[in-house]
């Protein structure tokens, strides 16, 4: 028979682990906050959102997501979340070019396959998405999740172009980094970087005659109102990146941040189905909405008058990167070819 010393003994161990249980669940049960650049219902918002619901069917954790405008710019996002004000964030590589000038890889024109299911392949398979790109991220004090792609850039144009002539003292709108306006000047245009928050009011005044975004965009930022002529070159993907304040993610348990890898695994294959014939949803959209809308679908020579200028940006980006981003472009070459065979 058992004392009521050996009684009171387990009933306080008991207590005492009930208690620390609570105490380490209640402790665990943090609000981490997530910021994106896009709007409610646009392709970050949905990856976000996805996230969202992993980590909230598999851990205690809440995730807060704060949408474009609400706590400022792309920049500004990735200063909170390097300051550690705010855990998780994406941005894309159009505005990472300062931090991380590699990451500019993405605006090489004509880089990039055209058909949706070997780009979102590549981002699948590729050794520089899945293994160089963290090592850089790391150094920036940023856990990369995943880059992904949103979908195909078009141009819009105050007037139908089909050529760079026609690009000519043309001042194109350029996300902030400076091989996208090495693209642009490649092209013929004038190249004006801006966050995007000034880009309508810019196309509405004329300060500026075109831009360049996927067409889930161009519809929900509602672009075709002020800048009506679609200009289809074939020439890049919007591409984009989820990440974690690294030292934050480094002091998670090791279940914790494996649960948040599966978070970003799961929001990616999600968001490729949103993105999945996207494109042609949101132009019919746009064209049933606008009478004032043209498409310019560029032919195979006249996409060649833009693809002979592609070299010239790929030497500038060996100019801005050196051997690491000559490292990085070999290896993304290499990619490619094994999603394209
Ligand atoms: O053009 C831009 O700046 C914006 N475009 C997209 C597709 N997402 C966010 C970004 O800020």
């Amino acid at each position: 028979m058992m004392s009521i010393y050996h009684h009171f003994k387990q009933l306080t161990a008991l207590s005492c682990a009930a208690a620390a249980l609570s105490f380490s669940t209640f402790a665990s049960a943090d609000t981490w906050r997530y910021a994106h650049e896009e709007y409610e219902g646009d392709v970050q918002d949905v990856y976000a959102h996805k996230f969202k619901q992993y980590i909230e069917e598999n851990s205690e954790h809440t995730l807060q997501v704060y949408r474009f405008g609400e706590l400022g710019e792309s920049d500004d996002i990735m200063e909170q979340t390097q300051a550690g004000i705010l855990q998780f964030v994406n941005q894309s590589p159009g505005f990472t070019g300062a931090l991380i000038p590699e990451a500019q890889i993405f605006f090489i024109p004509y880089l990039m396959p055209t058909d949706m299911e070997t780009v979102v392949e590549f981002f699948r398979q590729s050794k520089a998405v899945n293994d160089s790109f963290p090592k850089l991220y790391e150094a920036q004090g940023l856990e990369l999740l995943k880059m992904y792609p949103e979908g195909e850039m078009v141009m819009t144009v105050d007037e139908p172009i089909t050529s760079p002539e026609d690009l000519k003292g043309k001042k194109i709108r350029v996300m902030t980094n400076p091989l996208l306006s090495s693209t642009y000047e490649a092209f013929g245009a004038t190249p004006t970087p801006l966050p995007w928050g000034e880009v309508y009011g810019a196309l509405q005044t004329n300060m500026i005659q075109g831009q360049e975004n996927p067409i889930f965009w161009i519809e929900s930022g509602g672009l075709y109102e002020v800048s009506p002529n679609l200009v289809f070159t074939n020439h890049g993907w919007f591409t984009t990146a989820s990440m974690a304040n690294k030292a934050f993610f480094d002091k998670l348990s090791a279940d914790e941040q494996q649960m948040i890898r599966d978070a970003s695994e799961y929001a990616f294959n999600e968001t490729v189905k949103h993105i999945r014939g996207l494109a042609e949803k949101s132009l019919a959209k746009i064209q049933n909405t606008s009478d004032n809308v043209t498409v310019t679908r560029l032919t195979d020579a006249q996409i060649a008058k833009f693809k002979e200028r592609a070299p010239q940006v790929e030497a500038t980006f060996y100019e801005m990167t050196g051997d690491s981003g000559k490292q990085l472009l070999d290896q993304f070459k290499q990619d490619l070819k094994v999603v394209t065979k």
